[in-house]
């Protein structure tokens, strides 16, 4: 599709669930995040999920589409609301479409009253969003310079495999900075202890996150956040939803399904037994001995056109604000939301009940 060059053109080349499901979206994450930013701080992270999970779904059932979850809490039986191929919507109308939630992304950081979480979720076309297995994804996801460098510079590319210090150039190079001014966010696991070092070693800072390196994956591509890559392996679910941002925001991210085993340092026998155990069910997605390695990008993570996303922050983040709670039920909340026609919204939402009883502030 060529460009849209005004405005109004752009809002024309919505597709039907940009137009019609995107401003609905921002309400679903908005609730689960003000459900969850309740139980911030309280230690309790399964309860503070939990509360997330119950007010995604009850707003997810309210949208006219036939909705299947594809990216969301595990499987059927571990999981009882969200769980992936659960169906969510009224069944009202035409849409059909494919979701990927993870209404609380950082429920560690919620818990403890950290930085970083977010409730977050994505939706496409049926068939637009990668149906991943629940087990680890390798991975780097860089912002739209870096996808713009390499067209210009056919050859030069950053590559999964390679060495750090290649890659950390290429980034460089496209931002126009040197490695040394680079920030690199990777999740601060003994998994990671190798990249850490090698990332270091090649002059770039690093940003270790105990938890939550989805967000982190989208602000490679909002210039001002400070991060310019993100590298390591996380819930492969996460990896998803940064790819569904990433692809809208004109990013990149490149990625690979591990075998939890292998990524944790365990004997061969045990190795060998869990991946016997968790094959079968991957082979029921498509994924094999023989093609598991395959490099998943952006395309194949979300192939969809009709792609959105929102966020939004529970507690403060790179470039979103945290919710604010008032009495007796009042909130502000900040989300970042998009569709792939362009249309990118950052919302400071305000709801109060009781206009004199709760003062409004800028
Ligand atoms: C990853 C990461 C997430 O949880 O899934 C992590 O992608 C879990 O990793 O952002 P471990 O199994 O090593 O703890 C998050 O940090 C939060 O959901
Ligand atoms: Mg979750
Ligand atoms: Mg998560």
């Amino acid at each position: 599709m060529p460009h849209p060059k005004t405005v109004e053109e752009m809002f024309e080349s919505a597709g039907p669930i940009e137009y019609r499901l995107l401003p609905r979206l921002i309400h679903v994450t908005e609730a689960a995040a003000i459900a969850a930013a309740y139980q911030m701080g309280r230690g309790d992270k399964h309860f503070a999920d939990q509360v997330a999970v119950a007010s995604m779904r009850r707003m997810l059932n309210k949208l006219d589409m036939k909705g299947i979850i594809k990216i969301g809490e595990g499987e059927r039986d571990e999981a009882p609301m969200l769980y992936i191929g659960e169906e969510v919507g009224t069944g009202y109308g035409d849409l059909e479409v494919d979701i990927a939630v993870d209404p609380l992304e950082g429920t560690n950081l919620t818990a403890d009253g950290c930085p970083g979480s977010v409730a977050v979720m994505a939706m496409a076309e049926r068939g637009g969003i990668f149906h991943g297995p629940d087990i680890y994804m390798d991975k780097i996801v860089v912002g739209p310079d870096v996808v713009r460098y390499e067209e210009e510079h056919p050859g030069e590319r950053i590559y999964l495999d390679a060495p750090v210090s290649h890659n950390l150039e290429i980034v460089a190079k496209a931002l126009g900075r040197k490695v040394e001014e680079l920030v690199v966010v990777i999740l601060d696991r003994p998994r990671h202890a190798q990249k850490i070092t090698e990332i270091r070693e090649a002059g770039a800072r690093v940003r270790l996150v105990t938890d939550g390196d989805l967000m982190p994956g989208v602000a490679t591509a909002v210039r001002g956040s400070g991060i310019h890559m993100v590298m390591g392996a996380g819930g492969s679910g996460e990896a998803v939803l940064t790819a569904a941002a990433i692809k809208i925001l004109g990013g990149k991210i490149l990625a690979r399904l591990v075998l939890p085993t292998v990524a944790n340092g365990k004997t061969k026998e045990k190795i060998d037994e869990e991946i016997e155990e968790k094959m079968p069910r991957l082979e029921a997605m498509g994924i094999t001995l023989e093609n598991i390695n395959d490099i998943l990008d952006t395309e194949k993570l979300v192939p969809g056109k009709d792609v959105i996303f929102s966020a939004t922050a529970v507690t403060p983040g790179h470039f979103l604000r945290e919710v604010n709670l008032f009495g007796g039920g009042d909130a502000r909340v900040h989300t970042i939301s998009m569709g792939a026609s362009g249309a990118i919204r950052f919302t400071d939402s305000i709801y109060i009940k009781d206009k004199r009883e709760t003062p409004l502030y800028l």
